[in-house]
């Protein structure tokens, strides 16, 4: 990078500080030795009565160096060089765009007045790091918005705009471009109106106690396991009580034992591996996109309702095509009837509500999509369906279209083959609802063009998603790791633990649900159709359980028929287990041979979770997943794998390779062939490495 990382000027009586440390001005240890560099020549300029702090590039600081975590601090650290401006004899001002986040939103609080552009946002999202705000955050926050708005901010894990933090009073004014003359015009008036410096710490907390109180109830269902978020509240409530000075201390004690912990190991990894998970290695980074200006949907059900919505919400006009014109009116009413749902909820204003329902066009001719630039199909799960529906895209739309598949688990490879233009072919797999899940596994056929790929990826972030690269396999990633989830939850059930204990042991490991009341709300029908499809059953496994299928076969498919692994009443909440489901299992057992035993927890949680890691290392064998960190995002953003806990793969390196090697060596002298651990463990912990370490 060329030039300086911070500089000094200055434009008439005022000092201007400019940072600039692509991309995202983020405060590493350069960018805080130059912050105090240009301060020492502000205070030293005897010109300068006043000192504006901005940054170039697209952002005001955002935040501290995450890349610095985890190693020893370097001084200057960031409270330093707060503490030189807080304590500056001249009026210091921040001039605040793009989003300041983090210890950046805390250099502006340590400022003595603070002004951005209208587009700025600030935000404390420390704790989705699981640490806190190490450098005042917690203590000047709420001197200046109060206790409760602070606390929505720290632990909420809001952004404010720049409208609502002045409106709170984090913010002084609202200016217009260009934003460095406005933040110097506002220094000017300030010294012409005899205005000095207005240290935060000066400012009183009101009090809070009911809010401090109310937080930890609201968020406790929210942060369950987690660690940071309660700390943060800690923090906040000391402010409270201790003098300014004191509160700093305990903030950066409560700071440093956060950042300790494995939860912020987990969540740090996570935030880059997420960005990394967007990178596909073998693809040339110049390899051109292909524009998406306009985009299709094929089938009006679930599924694509939702894929619509995605588009539509990220501003793509999105063509949507039935079968017929009721089908059409009826997808479309559907999602009318989503959109007001959104409004009545707050979550998105009526007039957007419109437009975003206005973006999205009803057809019932395939010549109506012959403008589409990318073809999404979401019929039915059926591949003479999905074959027949691309095969005839290859006369509608241009050959260079892209063309994607929602399937599930069928091979890309066959769908593609359907086409006179496999290269244009891939998977987009959704996860329902499509236009709420994060994740999107975009599925890798053999043929599909690296065009395709240097698309699609860039794409999933426009729409909002978090996309991950997946090879064809049953499954792909995330489906594939859940079979065998499912199997050894199905398995230990036969072996005599109740569905309810091995549900408990899996949602106290972290998981929202267990495997059988996740089953239950997806609906018990949808894998039992899709092994009828593919023939699944003892044939393959002698141990496979037929007591799903048993279910389904009474029509007990779940929640949606008020009756599957357990009872329901009003269509969701459980009453109770299923009595035929014990029944089923106890009678399985005889049939297999299991005798019924005792199973304690860790048991449960080790055999259903060391599974998927097993698999996790298998597809990266196979050449599936490019990564063990691709394997931990699918896993965090589509299942809602425990955050603190990194994701599965991330999760084995806790655990140490060596010991989740022994367990399944038990597992398989227990339970057979099913349990062989994968090559790529043995080879790591051969070599004495981590699955980290495969994160190239
Ligand atoms: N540190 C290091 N690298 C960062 C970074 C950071 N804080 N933020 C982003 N990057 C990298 C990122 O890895 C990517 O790299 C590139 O910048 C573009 O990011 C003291 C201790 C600012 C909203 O949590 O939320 O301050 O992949 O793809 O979508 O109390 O980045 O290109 O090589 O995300 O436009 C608090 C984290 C830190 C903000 C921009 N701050 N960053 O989003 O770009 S803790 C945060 C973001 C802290 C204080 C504590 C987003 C963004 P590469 P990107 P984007």
């Amino acid at each position: 990078m060329s030039g300086p990382v911070v500089t000094y000027r200055r434009d008439g009586n005022v000092g201007v500080i400019t940072a600039n440390n692509p991309p995202v001005n983020a405060l590493g240890h350069a960018v805080r030795e130059g912050l105090l560099t240009a301060l020492a020549q502000a205070e030293a300029d005897p010109a300068a009565e006043a000192i504006v702090i901005a940054c170039a590039g697209r952002t005001f600081f955002a935040g501290a160096d995450i890349t610095e975590f985890g190693k020893p601090p370097k001084h200057p650290i960031l409270g330093e060089v707060l503490a030189r401006l807080e304590n500056n004899a001249k009026p210091v001002i921040a001039a605040l765009h793009g989003t300041a986040l983090g210890g950046g939103f805390e250099v502006a609080l340590a400022c003595h007045y603070r002004v951005a552009v209208d587009s700025a946002q600030v935000g404390l999202p420390e704790v989705s790091l699981g640490i806190i705000p190490g450098a005042g955050g917690t203590q000047r926050l709420p001197r200046l918005v109060g206790v409760a708005a602070a606390l929505d901010v720290i632990i909420g894990g809001n952004r404010l705009t720049a409208g609502q933090a002045m409106e709170m009073g984090a913010v002084d004014a609202v200016v217009s471009e260009p934003l460095v003359d406005a933040a110097v015009a506002f220094a000017a008036d300030l010294v012409r109106g005899g205005k000095g410096p207005r240290p935060t710490r000066d400012a009183a907390v009101t009090s809070g106690a009911d809010d401090i109180a109310a937080a930890r109830q609201q968020h406790a269902r929210r942060y369950r396991g987690f660690n940071a978020p309660f700390r943060a509240i800690d923090a906040v409530e000391e402010a409270l009580s201790l003098p300014f000075d004191d509160g700093l201390k305990h903030e950066r004690a409560l700071f440093e034992a956060c950042n300790a912990t494995v939860e912020a190991r987990a969540l740090q990894y996570a935030f880059f591996a997420q960005r990394q998970a967007a990178k596909v290695k073998d693809i040339p980074k110049e390899t051109p996109a292909r524009p998406i200006e306009h985009a299709a949907v094929i089938g009006g059900g679930t599924m694509g309702r939702g894929i619509a919505m995605v588009f539509a919400d990220a501003g793509i006009p999105v063509s949507l095509l039935e079968v017929s014109p009721d089908a059409r009116d009826a997808a479309l009413a559907a999602i009318g009837k989503t959109y007001d749902g959104m409004v009545a909820r707050n979550r998105v204003a009526r007039d957007v509500a419109d437009a975003r329902l206005a973006a999205i066009a009803g057809a019932t001719d395939y010549a109506d999509l012959a403008g589409a630039d990318l073809v999404v199909e979401a019929v039915f799960e059926e591949m003479a369906v999905k074959k027949k529906v691309i095969a005839t895209l290859d006369s509608v739309v241009a050959a260079d279209a892209i063309v994607a598949t929602n399937t599930s688990y069928l091979d890309v490879n066959e769908i593609a083959a359907a086409s006179k233009h496999p290269e244009r072919v891939l998977g987009m797999h959704f996860f329902s609802p499509a236009n709420v899940m994060k994740l999107l596994e975009v599925v890798r056929a053999d043929r599909t063009s690296n065009t395709a790929l240097a698309t699609v990826m860039p794409l999933a972030k426009r729409l909002g998603k978090i996309p991950v690269v997946s090879g064809v396999c049953h499954g792909f990633i995330g489906n594939r790791m859940l079979q065998v989830y499912q199997r050894e939850a199905n398995r230990l059930l036969q072996e005599g633990a109740s569905i309810t204990q091995i549900d408990k042991a899996i949602y106290d490991f972290g998981l929202p649900m267990g495997p059988f009341a996740v089953r239950d709300l997806a609906g018990i029908d949808v894998g039992w159709r899709m092994r009828k499809a593919f023939g699944i059953g003892r044939s393959q496994d002698a141990r496979y359980s037929r007591v799903a299928d048993m279910l389904c076969e009474q029509g007990q498919f779940g929640q949606k028929s008020g009756i599957g692994f357990y009872l329901y009443k009003d269509g969701r909440t459980a009453t109770g287990e299923n009595p035929l489901v014990a029944d089923l299992a106890a009678a399985e057992a005889d049939e297999v041979g299991i005798a019924p035993r005792d199973i304690a927890d860790t048991e449960i949680v080790d055999r259903c979770v060391y599974a998927m890691i097993n698999e996790g290392a298998h597809l990266l064998d196979e050449g599936i997943a490019q990564r063990p960190s691709d394997i931990d995002i699918v896993w965090l953003n589509g299942y809602g794998f425990p955050a603190y806990r990194g994701g599965p793969m991330f999760y084995a390196d806790t655990v140490g390779v060596p010991a989740v090697l022994d367990a399944l060596a038990r597992f398989q002298k227990a339970h057979g062939a099913v349990w062989a651990a994968a090559p790529l463990l043995e080879r790591v912990a051969r070599e004495g490495m981590t699955l980290a370490d495969l994160n190239t």
